[in-house]
């Protein structure tokens, strides 16, 4: 079974998607995430213009073999632009050979290590009150995990916390990216207080996490870890920035309130420190942006040996062929521990349409062969590419600040 048609898809149904489709000798489709937000095309060409022509003709059973010829093959390896085009084809191959198996890829990778897999939703508002609002929604869908984002009350705009009754989106549309003003001195003295109230709202069952988008220093993340002993977090996401991993040791010694990372590392040498001296509780790779399943299984079985469980990115960037892959490779890891639900729309369920499902909290990526997820060619058309950027985040005087 020979790799025949290599295509490049880039839509936009209300945000970016790049979609790699792989079409065999025997007429079987496979998809694979190349969406990297707010660097769509970069990935889409190194997919179109370097990957695409070197895959046409290669037997579309050998999985590895293709890996090890991309990522060992390109004398410039790693960066987040080459390690999303190889997690595509990576992740497409996987779908072909789940449908020319007829079994969907979980079996291809152990079968099933439980029933659902545990996700966590979205809540945020921009004061307290409506965070509070917010998060009782999401734990009236079903939830039992939810992230929870605020407000910081001196602070015009935060990452993270929707502006009106729409859910957030990460990025936003326009040639240049938005610029927001941070404090973190003001944002430390918000956050306890956010916690305090939430557990006196809806007592210790639920899972509460909170992403602080790599914005602090160790102290100040060990200051906030400590902090937020008292409400039991289940994570706290990001504290530091992502390429240094040995700022977190500083976190770990001053505080036990579990700590989460990796949404933006891209191979397995971003986490080798972090797993060897197991400086966080949940490693954030996923099968979109760290190399596909082949390599987030690696990454995955190396934390099992430190006690470190999954918590794969989820966002809206990661679209539903990715949430899908991430989803079969949850069912069956050992050391699953939490998957990330940021909803998409509608309109782009309508261009993805999907098996994974929903149900009382835990999500379950279905049984049809392969990933179970398709692609609505004719109406992802109608929606073109449109520019659109992550903020950028600066201090009060205009200083460039980490996020
Ligand atoms: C999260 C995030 C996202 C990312 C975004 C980057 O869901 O935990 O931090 O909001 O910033 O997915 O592309
Ligand atoms: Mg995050």
């Amino acid at each position: 079974m020979r790799i025949e048609h290599a295509e490049v898809i880039v839509c936009s149904p209300g945000r970016n998607f790049v979609t790699l489709k792989l079409v065999t000798s025997d007429g079987v489709v496979g998809y694979g995430d190349a969406t990297l937000n707010g660097r769509e095309l970069a990935a889409a060409s190194y997919l179109r213009d370097h990957l695409a022509p070197l895959l046409i003709g290669r037997d579309a059973h050998r999985i590895e073999d293709t890996w090890q010829y991309l990522y060992r093959g390109a004398y410039w390896r790693g960066g987040p632009v080459a390690m999303t085009a190889i997690s595509a084809v990576d992740v497409a191959l996987w779908d072909i050979k789940g449908k020319a198996c007829g079994l969907p890829v979980y079996q291809l990778l152990g079968g099933a290590c439980r029933d659902g897999c545990l996700a966590y939703a979205h809540a945020s508002g921009r004061d307290v009150a409506e965070l509070l609002e917010a998060v009782a929604a999401k734990l009236a869908l079903g939830y039992r995990a939810v992230r929870a984002q605020a407000g910081v009350p001196e602070l015009r705009k935060v990452y993270g916390v929707a502006t009106g009754s729409e859910a957030y989106e990460p990025a936003a549309r326009g040639a240049r990216p938005d610029e927001e003003v941070w404090d973190s001195r003001a944002y430390l003295r918000h956050v306890p207080g956010v916690f305090a109230a939430l557990r006196a709202q809806f007592g210790p069952e639920p899972a509460l996490l909170h992403d602080v988008h790599h914005r602090l220093t160790p102290l100040q993340a060990a200051q906030l870890g400590r902090a937020l002993e008292p409400h039991d977090l289940f994570w706290l996401e990001d504290v530091t920035p992502a390429e240094n991993p040995d700022a977190l040791r500083l976190v770990r010694e001053h505080t036990v309130t579990p700590l989460a990372i990796g949404e933006a590392f891209n191979t397995f040498w971003h986490c080798r420190t972090i797993l060897q001296d197991r400086l966080v509780d949940y490693i954030r790779v996923k099968p979109s942006h760290t190399g596909g399943i082949s390599h987030v299984r690696r990454i995955l079985a190396l934390a099992e040996l430190s006690q470190i469980r999954s918590g794969c990115h989820g966002a809206t960037d990661i679209s539903p062929v990715g949430m899908a892959a991430a989803l079969h490779v949850g069912l069956a890891i050992p050391n699953f521990g939490i998957q990330e639900h940021q909803r998409h729309e509608p309109l782009v369920d309508a261009v993805f349409p999907h098996a994974y499902r929903f149900d009382d909290g835990y999500l379950h990526p279905g049984d049809e062969p392969g990933l179970g997820v398709s692609l609505d060619e004719a109406l992802a058309a109608q929606h073109p590419y449109v520019a659109a950027y992550l903020p950028v985040n600066r201090l009060a005087d205009g200083t460039m600040h980490d996020w």
